[in-house]
């Protein structure tokens, strides 16, 4: 079966400043430098993010090497720590200036979009212990501030800017599971970083009108659809309740700019809404994105609860319990995670229906191995990855079935380009088109670069599973 994709077609690969370039000649630390240096046996293999891909000093070769696999577009973040070298005066660093500069230039003579986001968890350490964090209004405005520099500075070349990376992750990480930085559990602190998260988004996206660039703004999602065991309504009702909290609660005030009232009223009743103005709410609403990107790795199963809730504080999971399906299909080298494809296609079919359709690119997909489970380089010079190639290729099928039926999908990103660092799985799991090495840093293409490169080439494939 031949499966295509429209003209102009995004192909490429996605990562974070963080994740990436090394903290060299950073001014600023952020979180997680700071908790790596409290508590560094959080971190898989006691990895920090100093060297990572060291592409600070090697993004020449690497936008190379992204041409040499057929992207034609990449997502990085700028770190807010780095630009801005006085955080309280907005000061910036002009070396940053220089090396943001120069990537963007490389990339672009290589003929690869750049796409910059300007937040991916990186909160500067002293903003959260001084302010913390998006906790306050303080680093709102700071936020949309540094916002209007990257615009001022970079948004002649860079036609395409997303505001967070999956805004909600912070929130879930640092207000309730413990998995980031600052390890509260506190669901007003939770409701309340959400709620400036939106509003600092929102903020950004008026700078970047009044700023006047000419390219697009938007944020990108993680949308993780919810299914559940049955028609039970109990059940049903179970899903209905995951995804008003981990989608609706950042899709619906970012695309549409108004909060769901079912989630309102949940979180008023639990005594967790923070104080807002009716100012920030039409800041909020009056905040139009142009697209949007979607991150997509596994799908959510929820029922009703079985069990008794037994945390001491709010969460969301005093509306539903997580299960096992037995009958589905998993990824033995991630945590044994479900693989669904269909939700690609579950995803796109809502974004058309209730979301007026807006234009979005599948932002973040990607399959996970091991470096045991990759194996080592075979006879023909490469990483022999056939397991995420098909898993992609399953991944596609479904997209490219949504598209035909309307979808306004414009583009496709691996997560990730090289091997990448990732919070506290640190390089657990591996994800890139090329394998990075950690003694030498060296890039070693994999066979998925190959894939990518025929598949950028043809804006399709032959799919033979
Ligand atoms: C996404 C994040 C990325 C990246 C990826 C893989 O949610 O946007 O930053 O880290 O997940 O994560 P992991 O290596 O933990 O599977």
């Amino acid at each position: 079966m031949k499966v295509t994709f429209p003209e102009g077609f995004l192909w490429g690969a996605a990562t974070s400043g963080i994740q990436s370039e090394g903290g060299f000649e950073k001014s600023n630390p952020s979180i997680w430098e700071l908790w790596y240096d409290k508590e560094p046996e959080r971190f898989y293999q006691q990895i920090p993010c100093d060297v990572v891909c060291d592409t600070y000093h090697r993004y020449e070769e690497d936008a190379r090497l992204m041409a040499e696999i057929g992207m034609n577009s990449f997502r990085t973040s700028i770190q807010w720590g780095r630009l801005i070298k006085n955080l309280e005066t907005n000061e910036v660093d002009e070396k940053a200036v220089e090396f943001y500069n120069n990537y963007i230039d490389a990339l672009l003579d290589q003929g690869v979009e750049p796409i910059l986001g300007l937040y991916h968890f990186d909160m500067p350490a002293v903003l959260q212990e001084t302010y913390g964090g998006f906790e306050s209004k303080e680093v709102v405005e700071k936020f949309a501030q540094y916002a209007k520099i990257c615009f001022e500075l970079f948004g002649d070349r860079v036609k395409k800017w997303s505001t967070f990376n999956e805004p909600i992750v912070p929130v879930e990480g640092g207000y309730l599971y413990d998995f980031h930085y600052p390890n509260k559990k506190d669901a007003r602190l939770a409701v309340l970083v959400s709620y400036n998260t939106i509003l600092a988004h929102a903020k950004a996206v008026h700078a970047y009108r009044e700023v006047g660039c000419s390219g697009e703004i938007g944020v990108v999602l993680n949308l993780t659809p919810s299914y559940t065991c049955d028609d039970q309504p109990q059940n049903k009702l179970a899903a209905y309740y995951a995804d008003l909290f981990f989608n609706r609660s950042f899709l619906d005030p970012m695309v549409k700019g108004e909060f769901p009232q079912d989630l309102v009223d949940i979180l008023k009743a639990a005594n967790v809404l923070p104080t807002t103005t009716a100012e920030e709410m039409t800041t909020i609403k009056t905040a139009t994105i142009d697209f949007m990107g979607v991150n997509y790795y596994v799908p959510r199963r929820v029922r009703a609860r079985t069990t008794v809730y037994d945390l001491d504080y709010f969460t969301p999971e005093m509306f539903f319990e997580y299960y096992i399906e037995e009958n589905a299909r998993f990824n033995p080298f991630r945590d044994n995670n479900e693989i669904k494809p269909v939700a690609i296609y579950d995803i796109a079919q809502n974004i058309k229906e209730n979301y007026g359709n807006i234009k979005w690119y599948l932002s973040e997909i990607g399959i996970a191995m091991d470096v045991v489970s990759e194996g080592a380089v075979q006879a023909d010079g490469l990483i022999d990855d056939s397991f995420r190639i098909a898993l992609l290729e399953e991944h596609l099928v479904e997209l490219s079935k949504a598209i035909s039926e309307g979808a306004n999908c414009f583009g496709v990103h691996n997560w990730t380009f090289i091997d990448c660092w990732s919070w506290i799985n640190s390089f657990k799991r591996r994800y890139g088109f090329y394998r990075l090495d950690l003694e030498t840093q060296e890039r070693q293409m994999k066979k998925s670069g190959v894939w990518h490169r025929e598949l950028a080439k043809n804006n399709g494939f032959i799919y033979e599973g």
